[in-house]
């Protein structure tokens, strides 16, 4: 008769679990979604596709020497302006720290990481217009101006 109370009711056990699995799922999904409202860095992996082309390596001939820093909380300078058609060596300068060493722009099609060494890309701005970047989580921001 006392034992009643100890015993294990399989089926409870196995709907409680279900239930600690069905809520972490849910929490997951919902912190992905505030942590990336714009997708994961693996989504978008290559998926950036903007109005620029991009270049191998040091153009010959006239370029424009661009470096993305931080002040902390935003990307400087701010905006970052760069005329259209010229080459650009851009580089994210790795004193950008935390979750601002990852910023992306998927408008303009591009993304770059601050980590210590060089972190250069070239590209040619091929249409005019303002480009906002962040972080990977939207907090950090910058604006890219072609023109
Ligand atoms: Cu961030």
């Amino acid at each position: 008769m006392e034992d009643d109370n100890i015993e294990f009711d399989t089926g409870k056990v196995v709907k409680i679990i279900a239930m600690v699995i069905v809520i972490a799922l849910v929490g997951y999904a919902a912190f992905k979604m505030v942590t990336y409202p714009l997708g994961t860095p693996t989504a978008r992996a290559g998926a950036p596709q903007g109005p620029i082309e991009k270049l191998a390596g040091l153009p010959a001939g006239d370029i424009q020497e661009i470096t993305i820093k931080s002040n902390g909380e935003n990307y400087q300078p701010s905006p970052i302006r760069m005329k259209v058609d010229v080459p650009v060596e851009l580089t994210t300068d790795p004193s950008i720290r935390g979750c601002t060493r990852d910023w992306y722009s998927p408008k303009l099609g591009l993304q770059g990481t601050a980590t210590l060494g060089k972190n250069i890309q070239y590209f040619i701005p091929k249409i005019k217009g303002t480009y906002p970047f962040s972080c990977t989580m939207n907090m950090g921001k910058g604006t890219f101006i072609v023109e």
